[in-house]
């Protein structure tokens, strides 16, 4: 007995140790401890033992099992710690490897442009801000002084959801980003400046050869004390000039309507034709490329600000208009198509980041 028990754990020990992988292991495990195991079986012997032999052969057949446990949990450590070197090793990636080795995907002439749009705003004290692209309509429409019965809700073609029950909120998708500055001015709390872009999608029931359902929007907002409609000039001056990457850019603010402005003013910008194309800059004509305007004081009110203390201004203009523009695309569908050879040509490589000093459409 005390000879066949210790063949059987030198057996075991020798067969653990040479286990080629987890699945040998585990294998090995049930032919020992399972419960037609080979150790299983010796302890069952027990019961049927004289008390005398039961004092002895228990501490062996014991010890046995503890041996043979503590080798399984000791090979299955090494053998997982050998899988996640192999591993690990094999899926090595190679960071000197040349980029043009990689096949190329490329950036959307609208992302270019976002990130066109962040990085010189950010030279002008802007944060990016976003939010949710499904809103309430308070956030949407109310907060932005435009009432239930005001044309505008009617004008924005607005999507809306079925009305859910439990939920008073009428919910829809955006139809522009301005949410985004209500929710801003409310998350400020009421006591501190403001200077954000709000880049992102908004949705209209408008389709046609110039109108997608879905278009991107950048709406600027700055609040601050002494805010003036100069402020406004200086900014949208600053940024058109850095945008368009030329000093000949002249503005011309039409006064207009907006009900979350007042006063306000359409912005156009001069521009020249260039074989046959109109390019921004120059003064051969007027085109409209932005909408603006002193912050309405029943807008700032529902931001959390107050009206007498705080003033404020606050632009917006459609991202898709701004690339077709800078980057003379001009058909503005073929932009969602999602057609290949139209990224190929039109799209930017995903290294050619956007700095000011390089020039942000470099
Ligand atoms: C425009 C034109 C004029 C605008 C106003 C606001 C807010 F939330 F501050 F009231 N955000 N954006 C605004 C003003 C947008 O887009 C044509």
């Amino acid at each position: 007995m005390t000879t066949d028990l210790e063949h059987l754990r030198s057996d075991l020990l020798a067969s653990i140790d040479a286990a080629s992988g987890l699945d040998a292991l585990e294998a090995l495990r049930v032919h020992a401890l399972g419960k037609q195991g080979a150790i299983t079986g010796l302890l069952k012997t027990l019961g049927g033992m004289s008390p005398e032999e039961r004092q002895e052969q228990g501490p062996r057949i014991h010890g046995l099992r503890e041996a043979v446990t503590a080798a399984l949990t000791e090979r299955k450590a090494s053998l997982e710690r050998l899988a996640l070197d192999a591993r690990l090793a094999s899926e090595t990636l190679d960071m000197t490897l040349p980029v043009d080795a990689v096949p190329a995907g490329s950036v959307h002439p609208v992302s270019q442009v976002m990130d066109e749009l962040a990085e010189i705003f950010a030279d002008l004290g802007f944060a990016v801000a976003t939010g949710p692209e499904i809103e309430d309509d308070w956030h949407n429409f109310t907060a932005l002084n435009i009432p239930e019965t005001h044309p505008a809700r009617a004008m924005h073609d607005t999507f809306y959801f079925p009305e859910t029950e439990g939920d008073a909120r009428k919910m829809l998708l955006r139809t522009h980003t301005s949410p985004v500055q209500i929710r801003t001015m409310l998350a400020a709390g009421g006591d501190k400046p403001i200077r954000i872009i709000a880049p992102g999608r908004t949705y209209r029931s408008d389709s046609d050869a110039t109108h997608t359902p879905m278009f991107h929007q950048v709406e600027g907002l700055v609040i601050d004390k002494g805010i003036t409609l100069g402020h406004l000039k200086w900014t949208l001056e600053t940024f058109l000039k850095a945008f368009f990457e030329r000093d000949d850019i002249v503005l011309r603010l039409r006064p207009s309507y907006f009900p979350f402005t007042e006063p306000s003013a359409e912005v156009d910008v001069g521009f020249s034709v260039v074989n046959g194309k109109r390019v921004i800059g120059g003064s051969e004509g007027w085109m409209e490329v932005l909408g603006s305007g002193m912050v309405h004081r029943k807008v700032i009110e529902a931001g959390g600000y107050d009206p007498d203390q705080w003033q404020g201004f606050a632009f917006g203009c459609g991202i898709d208009r701004l690339a077709m523009l800078k980057y003379g695309m001009d058909d503005l569908r073929a932009f969602f198509d999602g057609d290949l050879r139209w990224l190929r040509h039109y799209g930017f490589s995903a290294l050619d980041v956007p700095t000011l000093s390089g020039g942000v459409g470099a």
